[in-house]
């Protein structure tokens, strides 16, 4: 190819484009994500593919070469806000279902840990599953947590932790809460890349989501379960 040929996203077949997004999320170049995504919604994708076959999986790739040494911070933040970019433009569209409402999340990433992607995702598919959601961000110490879901009244509390040494902290606030007698009252749902099924158990919450799609699911089924009980009460 000469150099300056440029590559023109629109006219690459779909295969070819989503490797063109593992590329282009790889070197931070949100523009051209925010066009791939616009392209493949353009072409019949679902949002929900575009999301994960597109931009979770290319962020895997980034994530396997931070881990290895050859991406360093500065560039994984581009390739993350890169990430969000095309995840600005899907949340609408997940959103979109026009579902009554079923139930009321807060959710947040934990004290220590600024990682928000995986978080945001969730949240933007609980709402396109008709939950409301209340969003606490980064970064949150157990109060945070604890006075969101009684202002709040809500369901479940989301906890999300990226890092070996801030997931113990899920349970810092899972133990508060017990000591002040409201454990009982919220579904619990933990998730993040290092977390597993044995360490949610653990630390007493309800259920380890994998992914988003996976707390989607939990949550409907806790909370039929709750409004079943409710029923019998
Ligand atoms: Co960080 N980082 N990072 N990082 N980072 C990881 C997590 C790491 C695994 C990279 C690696 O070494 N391979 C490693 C952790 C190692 C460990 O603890 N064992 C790591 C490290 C070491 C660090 C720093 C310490 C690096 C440094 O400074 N030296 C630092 C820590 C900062 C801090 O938090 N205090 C750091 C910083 C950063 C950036 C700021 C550069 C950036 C974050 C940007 C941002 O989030 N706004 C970043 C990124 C992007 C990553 C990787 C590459 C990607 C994470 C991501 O967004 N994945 C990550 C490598 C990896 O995970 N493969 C890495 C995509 C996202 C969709 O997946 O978040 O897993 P994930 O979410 C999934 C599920 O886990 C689940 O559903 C989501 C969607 O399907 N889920 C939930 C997540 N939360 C949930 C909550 C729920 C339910 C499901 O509640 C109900």
């Amino acid at each position: 190819m000469a150099e300056d040929d440029e590559i023109i996203l629109s006219e690459l077949p779909d295969d070819e484009l989503v490797l063109q997004m593992y590329d282009d999320l790889y070197d931070g170049l949100k523009e051209e994500i925010e066009e791939g995504v616009n392209i493949l919604l353009a072409r019949g994708w679902t949002p929900y593919e575009i999301l994960t076959k597109a931009l979770v999986a290319g962020m895997t790739i980034v994530g396997h070469d931070f881990r290895d040494g050859i991406l360093f911070v500065p560039e994984v933040l581009l390739a993350a806000n890169a990430m969000k970019g095309g995840m600005f433009i899907l949340k609408p569209l997940l959103a979109e279902t026009g579902a009554p409402r079923v139930g009321k999340m807060v959710i947040g990433t934990v004290k220590g840990d600024i990682h928000d992607i995986g978080k945001n995702l969730v949240g933007m598919m609980m709402e396109g599953a008709g939950f409301e959601v209340v969003d606490l961000g980064i970064n949150n110490p157990v109060e945070k947590y604890i006075e969101a879901l009684e202002r709040e009244g809500a369901d479940i509390l989301g906890m999300s932790a990226l890092l070996t040494t801030t997931m113990p902290y899920m349970k810092v606030v899972i133990d508060t809460m017990i000591e002040k007698g409201m454990r009982d009252d919220y579904i619990v749902l933990v998730g993040g890349a290092p977390l597993n099924e044995e360490f949610g158990r653990a630390i007493g919450a309800d259920a380890y989501c994998r992914d988003a799609a996976v707390a989607v699911e939990t949550a409907k089924t806790f909370i039929a379960r709750k409004h079943n009980q409710g029923a019998v009460a």
